[in-house]
């Protein structure tokens, strides 16, 4: 572990340090930041309400349209020249959404990243190939400076570029990794291209996030490379990656670094907290954060927490993986489904490879879903000189049959030739919207 003290600290000290923050955080954002002062006193409250931890129910949300109503720097907390860093998600439309850090907001992202890889098997000898993207994305140089602050020594690669990657993997000899789970199964995909066998490599351990996947997702990951595969989870308006990790003993949920960051389930319809263990929307409060604090922050991802012991040996509260954002989740005919559901599906059938997209298309006034699949090079070969007409329609149906049992969803499949659906260097895109596009069923 790399911060024990911290890491199995009993559960009324962590709350009580827990709630001290809080309070201190309350009062900053109070006395600093106009949108929350307007809000808690819209609400009623003060910081000094905050006496105990279940109070945090008092207190209002932020959601990430307060960021964009608030562009560039309206929430900053501390005056411009304390500022250090900015970063900001991409955000599919519009501005993007920015955050800041001072000095020791760095210096504690550093600390929670050090304390993931550690949690990941990772080590300070250990040469940390960085897949992430470099940039205003929070990935790259995020695990950079913790890989830094636990001492290890960093390649800081960035993402795309698959042919160096390749090269750089063989000759430096990295024993741990981190991408999204879907740019490092590219870098497979390319090496096996070349020849190469990527269970040869040196790597003993990754760190995949960034995007939702799958636990059939980490094993196709752990066989291609024969690694250790774990989930590191992060959002950018709470730090970036390490917000939360899995430990590679168990495997088994993600650790909250609960000393910095404050998290609860609520029902994102109702608002209200859900019981442990069941579904609902991640909120956030940061308890650390200098520049950028921010009050219960709607993640909008869909997850569930445990408070159950952990075989490592940590006495953090853990979340599940993160099934999908609510705003990614798909409504066919009244059925919900997440992405992450449909590649679960489609790693387990043989001839297919583990790259998708779901085309939301309009037929007629009906919403309708093509699920893109692509073949492997060796079914496009069986499927050029042997198949029928026939046994592809037999395959198509036994996709869609698959879909239905375990979805509840039923999706034309559309076969794609290899390479044809596009490979990411990031977050792999899932979802195609093209309802109101004139490309229906490319
Ligand atoms: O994706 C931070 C990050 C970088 C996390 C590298 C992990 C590794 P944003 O670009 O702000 O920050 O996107 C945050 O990505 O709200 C989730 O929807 C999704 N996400 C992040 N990690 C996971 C994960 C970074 N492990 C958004 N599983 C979040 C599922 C994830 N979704």
């Amino acid at each position: 572990m790399y911060n024990p003290q911290i890491e199995t600290m009993a559960r009324p000290e962590m709350e009580s340090l827990q709630l001290n923050r809080l309070q201190t955080t309350a009062k900053k954002v109070y006395e600093n930041v106009e949108f929350y002062k307007k809000k808690f006193e819209e609400l009623g409250i003060t910081p000094e309400d905050i006496t105990s931890l279940d109070h945090i129910v008092k207190l209002p949300f932020t959601k990430k349209q307060d960021l964009r109503d608030n562009y560039p720097f309206g929430l900053f907390a501390v005056p411009q020249e304390d500022v250090v860093r900015i970063h900001g998600s991409s955000g599919t439309s519009g501005k993007p959404t920015v955050v800041g850090y001072t000095k020791n907001d760095i210096k504690v992202w550093g600390e929670v990243v050090a304390r993931s890889i550690v949690a990941a098997g990772g080590k300070k000898s250990d040469i940390f190939h960085n897949a992430y993207g470099y940039g205003l994305f929070t990935g790259g140089i995020g695990l950079h400076y913790g890989v830094e602050e636990l001492g290890a020594a960093v390649v800081p690669i960035s993402g795309g570029n698959t042919d160096r990657q390749i090269t750089l993997i063989q000759d430096f000899k990295p024993r741990g990794i981190a991408g999204t789970p879907s740019y490092v199964l590219n870098i497979a995909e390319k090496m096996v291209e070349m020849g190469l066998d990527p269970r040869e490599t040196s790597l003993e351990y990754g760190i995949f996030g960034a995007e939702p996947w799958s636990e059939e997702m980490r094993a196709k990951l752990e066989e291609t490379f024969n690694l250790k595969a774990v989930d590191i989870y992060g959002l950018s308006e709470i730090m970036g990656p390490g917000v939360s990790i899995e430990c590679h003993e168990a495997q088994d949920g993600l650790h909250v670094q609960e000393d910095h960051f404050f998290i609860e389930v609520i029902d994102p319809e109702t608002l209200q907290p859900v019981a442990e263990g069941e579904d609902g929307e991640l909120v956030f409060t940061s308890l650390t954060k200098e520049a950028f604090p921010v009050i219960r922050y709607r993640t909008g991802d869909i997850a569930s927490i445990t408070r159950e012991k952990c075989k490592c040996g940590r006495t953090t509260v853990r979340m599940s993986r993160v099934k999908g954002r609510t705003d990614d989740m798909i409504i066919l005919r009244g059925v919900n489904v997440f992405p992450s559901e449909i590649e679960r599906v489609l790693l387990q059938i043989e001839g297919l490879v583990p790259n998708y997209q779901i085309h939301l298309v309009r037929k007629g006034s009906m919403d309708s879903a093509e699920l893109h699949v692509e073949v492997s090079s060796q079914l496009y070969q069986e499927i050029a000189e042997d198949l029928t007409h026939a046994q592809i329609q037999k395959m198509k149906k036994q996709i869609q049959h698959l879909m239905k049992n375990t979805c509840l969803v039923t999706m034309d499949i559309v076969f794609n030739i290899p390479k044809a659906i596009p490979r990411s260097e990031g977050k792999a895109i899932r979802v195609v919207d093209l309802r109101n596009s004139n490309t229906v069923g490319v």
